[in-house]
């Protein structure tokens, strides 16, 4: 198992729209394995392959309070359920130390493939439903900070880029 390094915004690498994986085999499932110990250790709720530089379309998430249900997406889509929409503080392990409230819709039904390749389908409400649909931004390279004022999406880019050239003069 290892750590994988965790792109921060503005890397346009952020930006790549994510292939569709063709077969479930031993490499993805280091990756994804990978994946999930990158995000217990940050720690985190969701992950998606883009943040870790690999671009195909592959989501970890584990939404509970103890690492106990943890959900791969490969593949995914979803459809909305319902009018209705949920406002959450949302935070991203790209973006790191900033949270901003988005509107998604709260009730949405997904299709993936789990880490042995067999689809499945799954109703998602509230924290789940919001996590899978900003998961999954991620593949179309599209982050939580897209959804608010250009204002706070700049001042955190502002504030992100001092914090990144004050690491690579320490490195
Ligand atoms: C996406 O985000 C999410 O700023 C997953 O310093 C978040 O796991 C969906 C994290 C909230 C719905 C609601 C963020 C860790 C983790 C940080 C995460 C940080 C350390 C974010
Ligand atoms: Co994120």
């Amino acid at each position: 198992m290892a750590l994988l390094k965790i792109l921060e915004f503005p890397d346009p690498r952020l930006r790549t729209i994510a292939e569709p994986v063709e077969t479930v085999d031993d490499e993805i499932k280091t990756l994804i394995d990978d994946m999930f110990e990158t995000m217990y250790d940050a720690p985190g709720i969701g992950l998606a392959a883009t943040q870790v530089n690999v671009h195909k379309r592959i989501v970890v998430i584990d939404i509970s309070e103890d690492k106990s249900e943890p959900l791969v997406l490969i593949n995914p889509e979803f459809e909305v359920l319902t009018e209705e929409h949920e406002q959450m503080q949302e935070g991203c392990l790209s973006v790191p130390g900033f949270y901003e409230n988005v509107d998604r819709p709260n009730r949405i039904r997904l299709k993936a493939l789990n880490r042995d390749g067999e689809p499945y389908e799954l109703v998602a409400e509230e924290l789940l439903a919001v996590c899978i649909q900003h998961e999954l931004d991620h593949l179309n390279g599209k982050l939580f900070v897209d959804h608010i004022s250009r204002l706070k999406r700049d001042r955190i880019r502002t504030k992100l880029e001092k914090k990144h050239k004050l690491e690579a003069a320490q490195a």
